[in-house]
């Protein structure tokens, strides 16, 4: 043995001694003041819940999503009466894409309730007559067994009520919990209840309410028609879609969420899983408080922040600069190919203090930052005349292709191949040209003469539809040959595998 090895150890026996002498002294004297101060102030202790409000009943005011209902503005306790329907509906998912969805009030997220610290909720959970399940509800605010699980498993065209006091404040989740639990939460199952501090959260001039959720479709993103529910898929935790209330497009064009410059904006952020967590972020924006974990205690000055499956988080932050404010998972994939992306408008007057917008544009040959694509709102309609195609597949270009192949085609010298008058276009060898991009392209490449040698990814995760468009859209443009792209053509490359 050698005599270091010997020397750690007698440190190592010693400083065992020390701590059994540590241990043992704090057997002798336990330090009750110190375990009574635990017990007493942390936690908070609950709300004076000794008196019962008056018997008068207070119906909640619940909202569907993006819309929240308004402050209670109490003073004290009451009892308040909530009264939820469950019901199994059929609604778009995506353009073209319908799913069966399982819903607290008809809509994903469900009703929004709103309650006071200390009121007595007497909650009525229906399951309606058409529905095919049983179902329930786990408030997360409950305090008791399964969060009123247990109390409300309802069949359908029935009605169950139990009552629970709102103890600790706070931006909860609730959901359904009726076996198989994530497969009722995979088809929309989830919603929020902000329990108000006394005195409320501070005011702000608009409150909006919004959930993420992942959904487990049979077919791909896109895949057209009614799709059913994939369990392996969930099992996987590999989603088709991650969206914001319950459908890509929910919170874009005419349903975007809108603010005027100066005001105040709360947004009731949820996720509602059942499995990912969700990186929220604005893009443009920066939170200026966030209750994290929607408790109430709050950060300030942050970027972006998780949401656990199945928690929340309030938002608080003012808009000072007019313009579309993207809301996103920053789990990239997530927004720009599996739905994650809403829109915040800001209207009003600028200040070129605040932001100046665009100053300059000068060429940087090869440190151009390749543009910022745009979100598509919707992916086309399956049967389309040659000029719709060419519509449909401008959008789609810009703002999946133009990023690198730039909006005039033009390709960046010395890196990405132009896409104007390229002789993979001119020679109109579609077959080829559907390959490289279901495939991808990587290694040397010649086009017009110039040498190229890069790599391109695939673009298979687009549907037949889409790419249809996109090429027709291409072979239409910049002086390119013309002719269309039918999706058969590229079910056809994409059946052989052929580039
Ligand atoms: C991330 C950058 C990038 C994006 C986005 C991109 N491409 Fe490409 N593309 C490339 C590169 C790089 C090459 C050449 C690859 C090589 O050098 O082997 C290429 C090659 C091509 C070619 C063959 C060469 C030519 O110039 O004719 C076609 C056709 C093409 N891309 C079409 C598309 C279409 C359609 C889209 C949108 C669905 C798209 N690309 C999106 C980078 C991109
Ligand atoms: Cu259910």
């Amino acid at each position: 043995m050698s005599k270091d090895f010997r020397r750690t150890i007698g440190v190592l026996r010693a400083s065992a001694i020390a701590l059994a002498l540590v241990a043992s002294a704090c057997e002798q004297k336990p330090d009750v003041g110190a375990m009574q101060r635990h017990f007493t102030e942390h936690p908070a202790p609950p709300p004076d819940v000794t008196s019962v409000p008056s018997d008068d009943r207070i119906m909640a005011v619940l909202t569907s999503p993006p819309n929240v209902p308004p402050p209670t503005n109490r003073t004290k306790p009451a009892r308040v009466v909530v009264k939820l329907t469950v019901k199994e509906v059929v609604m778009p998912m995506a353009d073209g894409v319908q799913y069966s969805y399982w819903t607290f009030g008809g809509t994903v997220p469900g009703s929004f309730i709103r309650v006071r610290q200390g009121d007595v909720v007497e909650f009525h959970l229906q399951n309606d007559a058409t529905s095919t399940m049983p179902h329930n509800i786990d408030l997360h605010a409950v305090t008791g067994p399964g969060g009123g699980a247990a109390s409300s498993f309802t069949a359908p065209g029935h009605a169950s009520q139990f009552t629970f006091r709102a103890l600790n404040p706070g931006l909860f989740v609730y959901h359904c919990a009726t076996a198989p639990v994530p497969m009722h939460v995979a088809n929309g199952m989830y919603g929020l209840i902000l329990v108000e501090p006394p005195g409320g959260l501070p005011p702000v001039d608009r409150e909006y309410y919004v959930m993420e959720g992942d959904f487990y479709t049979k077919g791909k993103y896109h895949a057209k028609g009614l799709q059913a529910f994939d369990m392996d898929k969930g099992i996987e935790e590999r989603p088709t879609y991650v969206v914001f209330n319950g459908a890509e497009g929910s919170l874009l064009g005419d349903k975007s969420l809108k603010a005027y410059v100066g005001d105040s904006v709360r947004i009731f952020f949820g996720v509602g899983g059942p499995n990912l967590t969700s990186s929220f972020h604005v893009i443009g924006e920066v939170f200026d408080r966030v209750y994290m974990e929607g408790g109430t205690h709050y950060q300030e000055n942050v970027q972006t922040t998780m949401v656990p499956a199945g928690g929340s988080a309030i938002l608080d932050f003012r808009v000072q600069v007019p313009g579309a404010y993207a809301l996103v998972d920053h789990s990239l994939f997530r927004a720009f190919n599996q739905g994650a992306v809403g829109t915040l408008k800001v209207s009003g007057p600028e200040d070129k203090l605040l932001y100046s917008g665009k100053q300059e544009d000068s060429l940087a040959e090869k440190e151009q930052a390749p543009q910022a694509p745009v979100l598509v709102d919707s992916a086309p309609p399956s049967t389309l005349t040659r000029d719709e195609r060419i519509a449909a597949g401008k959008t789609l270009f810009a703002s999946t292709c133009s990023a690198c192949h730039q909006a005039t085609g033009s390709g960046l010298p010395g890196s990405i191949p132009p896409l104007a008058g390229s002789d993979f276009l001119v020679k109109n060898d579609k077959e080829r040209v559907i390959g490289v991009v279901l495939n991808g392209l990587s290694g040397p490449v010649k086009v017009n003469g110039t040498s190229f040698n890069s790599v391109m990814p695939t673009w298979n995760h687009l549907t037949n539809d889409e790419l249809a468009n996109v090429l027709t859209y291409v072979l239409n443009s910049w002086g390119n040959p013309g002719g269309e792209v039918a999706p058969a053509e590229i079910a056809k490359v994409r059946g052989s595998g052929a580039i």
